[in-house]
């Protein structure tokens, strides 16, 4: 097991950090600058924090001799996206008060804020704990927010699948009580060295691990993405178990053909009652072979294809000490959320609003924060977010919905149903100004570019066809662009690799099919690929399929031939 790799300066660091205390209270406390040390900006992700700086304001701040304008984005640990209207009136209070008057919907199901201020960190940690969340290991080399299958209208299941993703959380959550002595004033140990991480050890995981659950037909949370899968198999209504995926992820470095994207490979089924073992035991796993020399070749997906299937699954047989069965068939049939409003069959309203790119501030045109702030003053349902970036305002009664429609409308949130089918299925990374690996805009140009896309769609006479559409500012993948029928990945400021051919279900990778584009190269390159689809597609045949079909790009099933042929 012992790996004889010189381990990087992040384990060192991990080792050496008494438990992620580090220096960070000293950090806190300087307020000679808006930043934290170093050493102390790796350690504060743990506790679910980054340190950034407004990358718009870098060039000016510099030419004044100014030191960057530091602020911290903050994440929430908010497992299958699920938070009631109490926790949503906290949450808004925050970001109006310390988070530039924003929150963001993240692909994994949570919130972010943005520009947080070094001396208001403590009180928005604190502060999202004293509404009963939290956010530890919302980021690091940890399990992160589980994600969860929330559209509560096309099963029952919902509860029981969001139990199982709050068990998860927990079961794999960090022990250190670091996190309660920085942020919440807890007890001090007197010997942090005696701290303990009975699951993770002294240096956590070599990399970060996520861990979904997946409802069939609906593949809403991307479970082929995620470190570990779980795809729920229901028979006569009933959870009878899950099949498990391991080895999913989307991270690459352009240029660097030992990364890439992958799938994630369905091996096996666990019973219900097996999942959290079945979890931690894959997690013990990657620990303990996970590749601790080189942060790039260190996420599970390359342990597994180093090792092999077969490695694995033996490894993962011989720890739970039984094997897991065959799995069972499923199907998926896309990979978006339901917009618009939907009725259970207990009578209850349920409402998906379409945000693109998950952003929800004040502007001229909408009202989001203060319309969602009204609406949870008297909502009795709960509120569900997706990782699709969109907002279920969920079991909405029969009496609270004409005051709700109401409310929509004189904050001015759009109504999704006139939506083309491609901004209803359109995702995009946050990208600058506030990532500090952003190569280009992604947040920002998704609006235009899905504006300038719509009338190609319309001409062609496909307004109303779903088509996936994701959008980074960067390879890294934070909204899962390389599982879109579109994808487009920035390389460059207002340069983006163009990726077609993904499965609709986000079932099948895209491939490369042009590099270093233009917008306006971009909206050239689709135009005769739309006008052809309209022209020539089969019956129901997604426009990814069709695309494949047709011999734009190859099939990609598996990631290590993804980057042949691109730079
Ligand atoms: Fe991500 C790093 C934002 C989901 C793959 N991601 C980052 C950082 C923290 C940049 C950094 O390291 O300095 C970004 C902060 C931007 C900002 O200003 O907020 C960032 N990632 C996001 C979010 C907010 C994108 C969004 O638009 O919603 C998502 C937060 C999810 C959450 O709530 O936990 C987010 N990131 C993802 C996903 C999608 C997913 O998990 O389903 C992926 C691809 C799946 C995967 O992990 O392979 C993803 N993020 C990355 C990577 C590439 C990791 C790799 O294996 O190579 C990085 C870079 C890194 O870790 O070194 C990264
Ligand atoms: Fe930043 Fe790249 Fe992730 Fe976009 S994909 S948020 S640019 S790291």
């Amino acid at each position: 097991m012992a790996d004889s790799r010189t381990p990087c300066a992040e384990e060192v660091l991990k080792e050496r950090s008494r438990y992620l205390r580090g220096t960070i209270l000293e950090s806190l406390a300087d307020p000679a600058t808006g930043a934290v040390s170093p050493d102390d900006a790796k350690l504060l992700k743990f506790h679910g924090t980054y340190q950034q700086d407004d990358r718009d304001l870098r060039t000016e701040r510099q030419r004044q001799k100014l030191e960057p304008a530091y602020g911290f984005m903050v994440r929430v640990r908010m497992p299958g996206g699920v938070c009631t209207p109490e926790q949503w009136l906290r949450l808004d209070e925050l970001a109006r008060r310390y988070g530039g008057g924003s929150l963001r919907i993240t692909t994994r199901q949570t919130f972010q804020f943005h520009g947080v201020a070094k001396r208001h960190l403590k009180t928005v940690i604190a502060g999202i704990n004293q509404a009963l969340l939290n956010t530890i290991a919302a980021c690091g080399d940890v399990n992160r927010n589980v994600v969860c299958h929330n559209n509560p209208y096309l099963s029952p299941l919902h509860g029981e699948l969001y139990e199982w993703s709050k068990r998860l959380s927990e079961h794999l959550l960090p022990r250190t009580r670091a996190y309660h002595e920085i942020w919440l004033d807890g007890e001090r140990l007197t010997d942090p060295s005696a701290d303990e991480e009975p699951l993770y050890g002294r240096r956590y995981l070599p990399r970060k691990f996520k861990v979904g659950i997946a409802l069939p037909p609906d593949n809403d949370i991307d479970v082929f993405a995620q470190d570990l899968g779980f795809i729920a198999i229901v028979a006569r209504g009933q959870l009878t178990g899950f099949n498990v995926v391991v080895g999913g992820g989307m991270g690459m470095t352009l240029g660097d053909p030992a990364t890439y994207p992958r799938l994630g490979d369905v091996i096996g089924l666990c019973a219900p009652g097996q999942i959290l073992q079945v979890a931690e035991t894959v997690l013990a796993i990657q620990r303990d072979y996970g590749d601790r020399s080189n942060r790039k070749h260190a996420r599970f997906k390359y342990t597994l294809d180093d090792r092999g299937l077969a490695w694995f699954k033996a490894e993962l047989a011989s720890r739970l000490g039984f094997e897991l069965e065959p799995p069972q068939p499923f199907r998926f049939e896309t990979s978006g959320d339901r917009l618009g409003w939907q009725r259970d069959g207990r009578g209850l309203w349920h409402l998906t609003l379409g945000i693109l790119s998950g952003r929800l501030r004040d502007t001229p045109e909408t009202e989001w924060l203060t319309g969602l702030r009204e609406i949870a003053r008297i909502h009795d349902g709960d509120f569900r977010l997706t990782a699709n970036q969109n907002l279920i305002i969920a079991r909405i009664s029969e009496a609270n919905k004409p005051a709700i429609a109401e409310l929509l409308a004189r904050h001015r949130i759009p109504d999704p149903e006139p939506w083309s089918g491609l901004r209803r299925h359109a995702l995009s990374c946050v990208a600058l100004p506030t990532c500090g690996l952003a190569m280009a805009e992604s947040e920002r140009w998704l609006p235009t570019l899905v504006a300038r896309l719509e009338p190609l769609l319309e001409a062609a006479g496909l307004a109303r066809e779903a088509i996936t559409l994701r959008v980074t500012g960067c390879p890294n993948g934070c909204a899962r662009p390389y599982l879109a029928e579109i994808g487009l990945v920035g390389k460059a400021p207002g340069k983006y690799n163009l990726y077609l051919g993904a499965g609709f279900a986000g079932d099948r990778l895209n491939a490369p099919y042009r590099e270093n584009l233009t917008e306006d190269e971009v909206v050239a390159a689709l135009a005769p690929l739309f006008e052809h689809y309209a022209r020539a597609r089969a019956d129901n045949e997604r426009f990814g399929d069709f695309l494949v079909r047709l011999g734009y790009v190859p099939a990609l099933l598996a990631g290590r031939e993804f980057q042949r042929g691109s730079q």
